[in-house]
């Protein structure tokens, strides 16, 4: 490819959307007005209430990301021994459960949905084992009554990974309202951002107070502590973001599913190239735009290829999620009880094209086009 054909400046696989600037400058004035900075200030206190209704969750707890909110949910369930989970997702997932004290046991994936293989389940559970931590990765929707099922067979509770469903729905409900708890991550390159931040909707309402003692140190007023705390708390520069951030996000969501769809139009034809699943009772929000580069499938070229041409011509896609976390040498007596063979050749395959709101569709047309005279 020519020099002079490059798409300039660089596109990356995703770049924050951020309100116009006036907007959240009007955010933060009371900032200074009040002089409160964190610590369940106002403006934390509005998000979380506009959350509740954006996201159709019962209960929300606000974190200072989405990593912290995880982990807060595994230590304030009372969590301990054997979790399982999948290794098909960002290091957080199984960061967390390590982190947590307990034990993640890897269970493979659904090589059409890439969310946790439902059949493979029960064999992994032992009489350690306490819960269930699937991943909606990219948004895609777990199989959700099969995993109650067995939660509800072996008594176990359920931890859902949702950093990237915010707003998805499934059968008109908030993702957030299946399980016992669900982590949505508001990180800079979501969806949906407060610059960082995360939040945890659950279903039992006294959880509530335990998650706002652990993630400020364990205080239970502003001198004693009965249990181990960390710090987690969403700061009001976060909150303001968040704010402006969700008068936007109908629109963001609109203009990533148009993009999308150009991707998903221009390679669905392709032999040997494999999207993401469209699912029957589910709104999704267009959060990522995975390509599987099947080979042993019939596609011409493999995905290192493709990556490679696209970084040429200035485009950065990415490959999320390779390695499987299984495979990171610091998980490997974990990896060894269990292998996960699709997950592993998934990622070895997967590549996250560009997707965010102000991406260009004429852009994400010439994404499409480097690609079909790849293949
Ligand atoms: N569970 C799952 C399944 C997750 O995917 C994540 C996070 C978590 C849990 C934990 O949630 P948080 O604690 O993060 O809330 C990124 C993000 O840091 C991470 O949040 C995300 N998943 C993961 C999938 O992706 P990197 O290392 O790929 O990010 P980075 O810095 O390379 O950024 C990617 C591209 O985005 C850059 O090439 C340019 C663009 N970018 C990035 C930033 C930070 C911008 O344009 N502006 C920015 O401010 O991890």
């Amino acid at each position: 490819m020519e020099n002079n054909s490059k798409i300039t400046p660089p596109v990356f696989v995703t770049r924050p959307s951020m309100p116009p600037y006036e907007e959240y400058i009007e955010e933060i004035k009371q900032i200074w007005d009040a002089h409160w900075l964190t610590n369940f200030g106002s403006i934390h206190n509005k998000f979380k209430e506009q959350l509740k209704d954006f996201l159709k969750a019962d209960n929300i707890s606000l974190f200072t990301n989405g990593h912290m909110a995880l982990y807060s949910a595994i230590v304030s369930l009372g969590l301990k021994g054997e979790i399982i989970t999948t290794p098909y997702t960002f290091a957080s997932t199984t960061h967390a459960i390590v982190q947590a004290g307990c034990t993640p046991v890897f269970c493979d994936i659904n090589p059409d949905t890439f969310t946790i293989d439902t059949e493979k389940i029960e064999a992994l559970i032992t009489n350690k084992t306490c819960a269930i931590l699937p991943v909606h990765v990219y948004g895609v929707v777990c199989d959700i009554e099969k995993i109650n099922r067995i939660a509800n067979k072996y008594n176990l509770k359920i931890i859902y990974d949702a950093a990237h469903a915010f707003g998805v729905t499934y059968k008109g409900k908030g993702i957030g309202m299946y399980g016992d708890c669900s982590m949505f991550s508001f990180h800079a390159t979501k969806a949906f951002n407060s610059i960082e931040g995360g939040a945890l909707s659950f279903a039992d309402s006294r959880l509530g107070k335990k998650f706002k003692e652990f993630k400020n140190f364990g205080l239970i007023d502003g001198e004693n502590i009965n249990e181990f705390g960390t710090n987690a708390k969403m700061n009001e520069f976060q909150a303001a973001m968040g704010v402006c951030n969700l008068r936007h996000i109908n629109e963001v969501i609109a203009k990533r599913r148009l993009l999308s769809e150009i991707y998903r139009n221009a390679l669905k034809d392709i032999p040997g190239v494999k999207l993401l699943p469209i699912q029957e009772n589910v709104q999704t929000n267009y959060a990522y735009f995975p390509v599987i580069f099947d080979t042993a499938a019939g596609c011409p070229t493999d995905r290192d290829t493709v990556k490679a041409e696209l970084e040429k011509n200035n485009i950065f896609a990415r490959r999320y999620f390779y390695p499987i976390t299984a495979d990171f040498p610091c998980y490997k007596e974990y990896r060894k009880r269990n292998d996960t063979p699709v997950a592993r050749d998934i990622s070895s395959k997967v590549l996250s094209l560009p997707l965010y709101a102000d991406l260009a569709t004429e852009d994400a047309e010439r994404i499409c086009e480097i690609i079909k005279n790849l293949v």
